[in-house]
């Protein structure tokens, strides 16, 4: 059924659009060879061509044979190849008159333009990857750091899949131990069934859970820690920033209010990403426009996941750094002693008092003192400094964890319906269920719309 959807041929640019070296445009379908040949000019016909080999040639006018542009042909024929269908690929010059001639060629042919996702979507369809995987691919192109990639990696080439998979096998034993039960319930010893049943259930929740537990660290790989700078005016914030961020991205003054405006600058840290955000200093103002600049600041400080207090350190606690203090208590947050290369006159005793000496950092932004103290306590503070080592599956598509969840839960109604000799039939109601949730992560028991939504998050060539 699913593969009467496939016999049309789609080509798409799979480069960026532009200028560059040379631009791909990849061909895939039943008939993709046959297709492009009467377009493309070499010593071999493509339709002669051995799979995995490249031909130099021209692509012609299937008119009047004028050469239309000097290529480099690819051809790759299913199974074997990224879509598992037969694909052709044309390394063209990379211009942007260079590929419209070609891709205005191929969509006279039977072919028609791919839409975002489609070889992806062939490659889940014809079963080489499935949709975890899948979703692993949109992970790697848009990761923002070395280490989210590895990760993506990893998932692409099935990490997650293997567990899921592990999961579900535990699931279909019981499900088979189940329908042998109620096929022939003279068999049974009902309370060794419910044991059964609660040993299985709890082994694939302990799974379930390890999984979940990923997710945090997950979430934080791919998205970064929203990291606000916040403090008084002229304490220091853009000044870290900047400094964090090794540009000058931030305007450094001595005039307090000099930031008006949230500025954001992506950065990694321990190859963890962060999104940091420089704020307007916090005080009462009467100017317009700084006014409203604390109020982006506050809302900058309630969204995020990560709060770098700045104090000046030459300067008693202010009133509104209390304030701020009493605010962001019990948020993960670092506190930051900056301008440690002038005299100390701040109560390190009060501060003591709101947060642990280990979230405090003695720096001179001004003197690059401390930047070190400071990167590696953030690193400390979201992976315990654990992030080099350890396995490097995380669970971090919020579609995969709601699905985990409610597989748990599912389990969950199964353990408790076996401890109370519920129906086995019952019991099976929500064993399948766990199995079909887990199913569909990796996309073997998921609804067209579901691929739909998935797939056209892509872009277009991929
Ligand atoms: N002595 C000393 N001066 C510093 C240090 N860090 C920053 N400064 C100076 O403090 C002044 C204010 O720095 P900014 O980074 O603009 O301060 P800010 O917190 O962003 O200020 P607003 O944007 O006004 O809220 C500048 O003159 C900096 O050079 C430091 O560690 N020691
Ligand atoms: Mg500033």
């Amino acid at each position: 059924m699913k593969n009467s959807m496939l016999s049309d041929t789609i080509a798409a640019v799979s480069t960026a659009l532009g200028e560059g070296g040379i631009a791909i445009i990849r061909v895939s379908g039943p008939q993709a060879i046959s297709q492009v040949a009467p377009l493309f000019r070499s010593r071999v016909p493509l339709t002669e061509a051995e799979s995995h080999t490249v031909h130099y040639g021209h692509i012609v006018s299937p008119d009047n044979g004028e050469k239309m542009e000097e290529v480099l042909v690819t051809v790759m024929k299913g199974p074997r190849s990224f879509t598992t269908e037969d694909v052709v690929e044309i390394s063209a010059h990379g211009g942007v008159i260079s590929v419209r001639r070609v891709m205005d060629l191929l969509l006279q042919q039977e072919i028609r333009l791919a839409e975002p996702g489609e070889f992806t979507k062939r490659a889940f369809l014809g079963g080489r990857i499935d949709l975890s995987q899948a979703e692993a691919v949109i992970d790697l192109i848009r990761s923002k750091s070395d280490r989210a990639f590895s990760v993506a990696l990893k998932q692409v080439s099935g990490s997650l899949s293997d567990r899921i998979h592990a999961l579900r096998h535990t699931l279909i034993e019981m499900l088979a131990h189940i329908e042998v039960n109620i096929d022939y319930p003279e068999h049974d010893v009902e309370s060794m069934t419910a044991e059964f049943i609660k040993d299985k259930s709890s082994e694939v929740m302990e799974g379930i859970t390890k999984l979940l537990k990923t997710s945090n660290e997950g979430k934080i790989l791919r998205e970064g820690i929203t990291t606000a700078i916040v403090g008084r005016p002229n304490v220091g914030k853009s000044s870290l920033l900047n400094a964090l961020a090794r540009d000058n991205k931030a305007i450094v003054t001595d005039i307090p209010g000099t930031t008006r405006d949230v500025i954001e600058e992506y950065i990694t840290i321990n190859n963890i990403p962060l999104k940091l955000l420089d704020t307007a200093g916090i005080r009462e103002t009467i100017d317009v426009v700084e006014k409203i600049g604390v109020e982006r600041s506050k809302a900058a400080v309630s969204d995020a996941d990560l709060i770098l207090l700045v104090l000046n350190a030459n300067e008693e606690l202010h009133e509104d750094e209390l304030v701020l203090m009493e605010q962001i208590h019990g948020r993960q947050c670092l506190v930051i002693m900056n301008k440690m290369d002038l005299p100390s006159k701040l109560d390190k005793d009060k501060l003591l008092s709101f947060f642990e000496q280990s979230n405090i950092v003695p720096m001179s932004v001004l003197e690059e003192e401390g930047l070190d103290k400071l990167e590696d306590a953030i690193s400390t503070l979201f992976f315990g400094g654990k992030l080099e080592s350890g396995d490097l599956t995380y669970v971090s598509n919020v579609r995969h964890i709601a699905l985990l969840k409610k597989a748990y839960n599912s389990l969950q109604d199964a353990y408790d319906a076996a401890e109370q000799y519920i129906p086995i039939d019952m019991i099976q109601i929500d064993v399948r269920l766990a199995w079909e949730q887990l199913g569909e992560i990796i996309g073997d028991t998921a609804a067209d719309s579901l691929l739909d939504q998935i797939f056209s998050q892509f872009c277009l060539g991929k």
